[in-house]
């Protein structure tokens, strides 16, 4: 059966969020449940976690639900790769009937009825796009700006490496529907909290640059948080802030936590930062990898982490 013929035989279907959800995740979640009810299908959007506040502004985002009481004919997931991502929903993917994976990750290893995993892809949001249009599936405005979320969050504002001239062609699609990009690049990009300014502020004050090693790191302490009334994630954000200094090639932002501090990683070109947060059983990408270490003497822990930098 292919990717329709799963759709039109089921009348209640369920897609569910991975933990931590994202823009690729939630933008491509509203945009195939809109589209799936306007075929009038029984549908159940579910996000088990907190919907980050820069994406609350996505059509249909207010019919996520945190409960569902029944068994779906068919289950589909998005933008994740492996079943620990569904967190405590592995057991609403365990009991649908059938189940569609529609994914980007190289890493991908579920093994559905369906499995739609396209690794040379930006995001899901590109998957997506190309099966509701190969599928007939329908198409408005509200779904066409749910999925340049989903590819825009994916690519960095289409700045990242990922994307191809289908990346673009894509966006010129949506652009062609009617989307407001305004609308969706002030609530990504431009909403900022004040408290997330004042603790870069802080992280910038604090900036070490060893420029031998085109090295720069900097911190944030529990006490800095709680002084501001901010949360751990208004850090986020920072380490990009610090790599993008010209003559930066790798930068780093500790945050205090109870046992010692969690390393963020960044690098510009070549240098594999993955390498380094391994050496502290951490991992990642090859430009975006994290670790922690359990000392909580600031000092020693960046004593360490500079004598493993090489
Ligand atoms: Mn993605």
């Amino acid at each position: 059966m292919d990717f329709r013929a799963y759709i039109d035989q089921a009348t209640t279907i369920a897609l569910i969020s991975h933990i931590s959800p994202d823009g690729d995740n939630l933008g491509c979640l509203t945009a195939l449940a809109e589209s799936l009810r306007q075929l009038e299908k029984d549908v159940s959007a579910i996000c088990l976690d907190e919907i980050p506040y820069n994406l609350n502004f996505l059509y249909g985002i207010d019919k996520l639900s945190k409960e569902w009481e029944k068994d779906f004919d068919l289950l589909i997931t998005l933008d994740s790769s492996s079943l620990d991502r569904f967190g405590p929903g592995q057991d609403i993917v365990n009991k649908a009937k059938y189940k569609i994976n529609i994914d980007h990750h190289i890493s991908n290893n579920l093994d559905f009825d369906l499995n739609i995993v396209k690794s040379d892809y930006s995001s899901t949001g590109e998957v997506l796009y190309e099966l509701i249009k190969d599928y007939n599936l329908p198409m408005d405005v509200n779904i066409a700006e749910s999925i340049f979320t989903a590819i825009s969050s994916d690519t960095g504002s289409f700045k990242y490496d990922t994307c191809t001239p289908r990346t673009f062609k894509i966006a010129a699609d949506l652009l062609e529907l009617g989307i407001d990009q305004n609308k969706i690049n002030t609530n990504l990009y431009s909403k900022n909290s004040l408290e997330k300014v004042k603790i870069l502020s802080i992280i910038l004050n604090r900036l070490v640059i060893d420029k031998k090693r085109a090295f720069a790191y900097s911190y944030i302490l529990k006490n800095d948080l709680k002084k501001l009334g901010a949360v751990e994630s208004d850090a986020d954000g920072s380490v990009e802030f610090i790599r993008d200094i010209d003559g930066v090639e790798v930068a780093m932002v500790l945050k205090e936590i109870d046992h010692g501090f969690k390393g963020s990683l960044r690098s510009k070109n070549d240098k594999n930062v993955a390498e380094l947060a391994q050496k502290f059983s951490g991992g990642g990408h090859v430009k975006a990898a994290g670790f922690t270490i359990l000392e909580n003497n600031l000092d020693k822990a960046i004593e360490e982490i500079l004598n493993n930098y090489d």
